[in-house]
């Protein structure tokens, strides 16, 4: 039996023996979940419902932003929510999805014991629950969830095997970081029920014209300092997008780290990105932010969000950006001052 059964076998074996205590089931994501947390969500209540008759709802606290990812659960058709404040009253039961109670990416509340928890990422306390499956070697959270499914003999849907497929695909980087063979052999199986044509739709979605406004802004003012791209987007329409404009912009061949800030909602959200430098990225946001709000992550991927207020001068705003990167270059070691270079004018 390989790693990944026995979280998918501990799983399937708790639903079976607490089918009439779980139901119904709230199923918590991220605040702004990801292809792997939208589709772990979707194989659980398709396989607790399918299976042992337990009733799920969906739910995330903030905003599906990248457009693939609203396209995933458009076109699959992925029943997700906001969270209600209600919920947690009403839901005896929950299970946090890649995410654990102690994480600040998402609404769970932080004193409250959760049913199950399922997750990839190593914990930083014990996670409070009465079943935690913690894997941190699988890769992404739908392996542990594409294995369950799989080893059920149940029918298994195009949409929710489209959801894994892709869920993998985002999370291990196209396979990239699936260090086990047993993750690939998954993939590929899940794949096999996976619907190819609504894969590529949900790879290569239609963008709006605000995405390319913020996206050209992002560009054209980003400066280049050393090995170090900074890029500001002011106002955007979701955070996903500062994450994606700092991925973007690692590619760029001159520079082995990306930092891109966004303003949303009274909140200055921060993403880095670096390449494969012996450095973690985690610890390097985590200094930057001080105690001046929450960031977070792991090796080569990190982000992380500071209120500065709802109707503050942009003066303020400015402020606060200059200060958090000037904390970063110095703690990359990079010069603060000088004339910036702009590569992209
Ligand atoms: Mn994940």
């Amino acid at each position: 039996m390989t790693t990944t059964n026995r979280y998918a076998a501990k799983l399937l074996k708790f639903l079976s023996g607490n089918r009439e205590g779980l139901a119904p089931l709230l199923i918590v994501m991220h605040d702004y979940p990801d292809p792997d947390a939208i589709s772990s969500a979707f194989a659980l209540k398709y396989i607790a419902e399918k299976a042992f008759g337990i009733n799920c709802r969906i739910v995330y606290g903030g905003l599906i932003g990248r457009v693939e990812n609203r396209t995933m659960v458009r076109i699959l058709k992925i029943p997700v929510f906001k969270l209600h404040k209600t919920d947690f009253k009403k839901y005896k039961n929950t299970v946090l999805i890649d995410t654990q109670p102690s994480f600040e990416n998402n609404s769970f509340p932080k004193k409250r014991k959760a049913t199950i928890v399922i997750d990839q990422h190593a914990s930083v306390v014990r996670p409070l629950c009465d079943l935690a499956l913690i894997d941190t070697k699988c890769g992404a959270t739908a392996v542990i969830l594409a294995d369950a499914l799989l080893s059920l003999n149940i029918d298994v849907p195009q949409s929710v095997a489209t959801a894994l497929a892709y869920g993998i695909l985002t999370d291990t980087l196209n396979l990239y970081r699936a260090e086990r063979s047993d993750i690939v052999k998954i993939y590929l199986k899940i794949l096999h029920y996976a619907d190819l044509k609504a894969l590529a739709q949900i790879q290569n979605p239609v963008r709006s014209r605000k995405f390319f406004t913020n996206l050209s802004k992002g560009i054209y003012d980003a400066v280049v300092k050393k090995r170090v791209v900074v890029s500001r987007l002011s106002s955007v329409e979701n955070p996903d997008l500062v994450a994606q404009v700092a991925e973007f912009l690692l590619t760029y061949k001159n520079v082995d780290r990306s930092i891109c800030l966004g303003r949303y909602q009274g909140r200055l959200y921060v993403s880095l990105r670096i390449s494969n430098t012996g450095v973690d990225a985690g610890d390097i946001l985590r200094d930057v932010f001080e105690d001046k709000g929450k960031a977070g992550g792991h090796d080569v991927i990190a982000g992380g969000s500071m209120r500065i207020g709802k109707n503050v001068s942009e003066e303020i705003w400015l402020n606060h950006e200059n200060n958090l990167v000037r904390r970063f270059l110095k703690r990359c070691r990079v010069p603060v001052g000088g004339d910036p270079h702009y590569p992209f004018r």
